[in-house]
């Protein structure tokens, strides 16, 4: 329920060693968390910042860094199970684009384009969801929110 998760995140003006600093941040507490993205808003931070990396255990890490993101082409449509690591254990169906292209600037600041499908998609389109304050659980009823907010609470109480 944290009010920065609610708010439109601002471009980054230039992508410096802070900028750096950020991503490193959030890479390495998207792996601790664990989880396969993270946006700068869910540790605070109000800036277009993403990093997904959706590889297996089994597969060598691979991390994509998007900053100042925006998604440039949309196609199909499939319902997918997501999670989020603020809302933590909370699993429900979205449906989103199939597959999506994005354009953003990576940590040296060099503009790329990227078609993703898949996992991947979903993910870009969840972490571009954090950028403009927007939750996953948003597009479920009325009825679902209020069930889901009840039982975070719940289980907040009870880790007290
Ligand atoms: O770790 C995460 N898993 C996930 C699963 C399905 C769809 C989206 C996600 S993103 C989530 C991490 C997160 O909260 N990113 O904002
Ligand atoms: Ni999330």
């Amino acid at each position: 329920p944290h009010p920065v998760l609610r708010e439109v995140a601002k471009p980054v003006a230039r992508v410096d060693d802070e900028i750096r600093r950020l991503v490193d941040d959030m890479a390495e507490t998207m792996y601790d968390a664990p989880g396969v993205g993270l946006a700068a808003p869910q540790i605070g931070v109000g800036l277009r910042v993403f990093v997904i990396d959706i590889a297996s255990e089994d597969e060598p890490s691979e991390l994509y860094v998007f900053i100042n993101p925006e998604i440039i082409r949309r196609e199909g449509m499939a319902l997918n199970q997501e999670g989020c690591l603020s809302v933590p254990g909370i699993y429900e169906n979205v449906e989103r684009a199939d597959s999506v292209t994005v354009t953003a600037l990576d940590e040296n600041g060099a503009r790329f384009t990227l078609n993703a499908s898949g996992l991947l998609a979903v993910c870009i389109q969840h972490e571009m969801d954090h950028l403009r304050g927007k939750v996953f659980v948003e597009y479920l009823s009325r009825l679902k929110q209020t069930r889901i907010r009840a039982k975070l609470k719940k289980r907040q109480r009870e880790t007290l």
